[in-house]
């Protein structure tokens, strides 16, 4: 399969869906919904809501009622980017190729914008009127499903670590609970979703969940990699910030080249865990080998 025209039209998909989720740039109050508007369309790769698509489809669901479930996932996933980005957090100056957005609306706007996408993204969680193919009790399951894996047991916690571990010498376990809480938690959660989205069985769930987790982490690896190795026209934002912030990353415990081993390893244990799944599950198995030949 093509993977990279997949990812166009799933792209497309999930922009349209993102359009109608978020009220117009006109709403009043403008200037929060403008900076909302301006870092959820800054050109993200729409990931997360991709691997819960692909999930549910390679269980075999019709994918259209999942559309704002994972739009709101993207909505989280951009959330924590304003905010990481901000002078109290990583203090970066460019996200997507643009100006960060407290760089362009202001400190206080950049955390307003990133607390109305996160209270969005519930919103239309919860909203059963929008999400008619799933019944309550399924629909609670997976907004517990992506509660934990953004808060403290998930996301804030590994960001809350990170943070705290700059400039310090930590060792190896504390690094892969930053990665597999930071950026892995939302990246498992997303499958997770798409999984439960399509009512899939225990095992299913459980392949897909250890799919989730090979991902996530080689998801990681490869952005400490692009970290050294990528140019700021294609990542989109400085390169080397990692080391100028005295962050410890994988190359930085194994080298470039052991690291990239290891992603194609971890990809590799990705793919097997699908050994359970048709045809169906294809763009699961490109989307775990793009992760990590990806150049942003
Ligand atoms: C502020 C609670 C809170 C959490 C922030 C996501 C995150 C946690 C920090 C981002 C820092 C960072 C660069 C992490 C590395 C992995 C990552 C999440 C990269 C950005 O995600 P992509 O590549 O970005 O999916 P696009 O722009 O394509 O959406």
């Amino acid at each position: 399969m093509d993977i990279k025209s997949y990812l166009a039209r799933k792209r497309d998909l999930v922009d349209k869906a993102l359009e109608k989720l978020v009220p117009p740039a006109k709403t009043f109050p403008t200037s929060v919904h403008e900076a909302m508007r301006y870092s959820l369309f800054a050109g993200g790769k729409r990931v997360r809501p991709i691997l819960a698509i692909a999930a549910a489809e390679a269980v075999g669901a019709n994918t259209a009622g999942l559309l704002p479930i994972a739009g709101s996932l993207e909505l989280i996933h951009t959330y924590s980017l304003i905010h990481d980005d901000l002078p109290a957090m990583d203090d970066d100056d460019l996200r997507r190729g643009r100006p960060t957005c407290h760089k362009v609306y202001g400190e206080a706007i950049a955390i307003l914008a990133g607390d109305g996408l996160l209270n969005r993204a519930f919103e239309i969680l919860s909203d059963s009127r929008r999400l008619k193919a799933m019944s309550a009790n399924r629909l609670l399951a997976v907004i517990r499903e992506i509660s934990t894996a953004s808060g403290v047991f998930g996301m804030v916690g590994g960001q809350v670590v990170d943070m705290e571990s700059e400039g310090k010498d930590v060792d190896f376990p504390t690094l892969e609970y930053i990665h597999t809480h930071k950026t892995g938690a939302l990246i498992r959660s997303s499958v997770r979703t798409g999984a439960l989205y399509a009512k899939a069985g225990k095992r299913q769930f459980t392949a897909l969940t250890h799919y989730g987790e090979m991902v996530g982490l080689a998801f990681q690896i490869a952005d400490d990699i692009l970290d050294i190795t990528g140019k700021q026209e294609e990542i989109g934002k400085d390169v080397g910030s990692d080391l100028k912030k005295g962050k410890k990353t994988f190359p930085g415990f194994y080298g470039l080249e052991e690291s990239r081993r290891r992603a194609v390893e971890v990809v590799d244990r990705a793919v097997s865990s699908l050994k359970g799944f048709d045809r169906k599950a294809d763009p699961l198995r490109e989307l775990a080998k793009y992760i990590v030949n990806r150049v942003n």
